[in-house]
């Protein structure tokens, strides 16, 4: 027996059946340690870069630098080659060895 609009079955397949959709994969921007960066500069990538304030630049610059790595934001994945891009750029330019890197989420 075939269903009609407004039979209880029918109502009720409607609400349970969800197309099968993917969220696209999300990426972390991760800052990478090193002895030669100065701090300031890493302070103003954050600032520039990844719109934190000066005080939350200074606090992930720190735990950069004495954790190794963190976490600077997380992305789709064309705005965190984008950003990975920009920090490598302003780096070379001033030619400091400061290294940015992807990876999913
Ligand atoms: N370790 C660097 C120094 O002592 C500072 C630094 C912090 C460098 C974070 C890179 O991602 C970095 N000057």
């Amino acid at each position: 027996m075939t269903n009609k609009p407004g039979d209880r079955e029918d109502v009720e397949l409607a609400v349970k059946t969800r197309p099968k959709t993917q969220r696209p994969p999300m990426y972390k921007v991760l800052l990478l340690n090193d002895d030669f960066t100065p701090m300031e500069f890493v302070v103003h990538v954050l600032e520039r870069l990844f719109n934190m304030t000066h005080a939350q630049a200074i606090e992930i610059m720190l735990m950069v630098h004495r954790k190794g790595v963190a976490v600077v934001g997380v992305f789709s994945h064309e705005i965190a080659e984008t950003k990975v891009a920009q920090v490598m750029e302003l780096a070379r330019r001033q030619q400091h060895p400061l290294q940015c890197t992807m990876e999913k989420e």
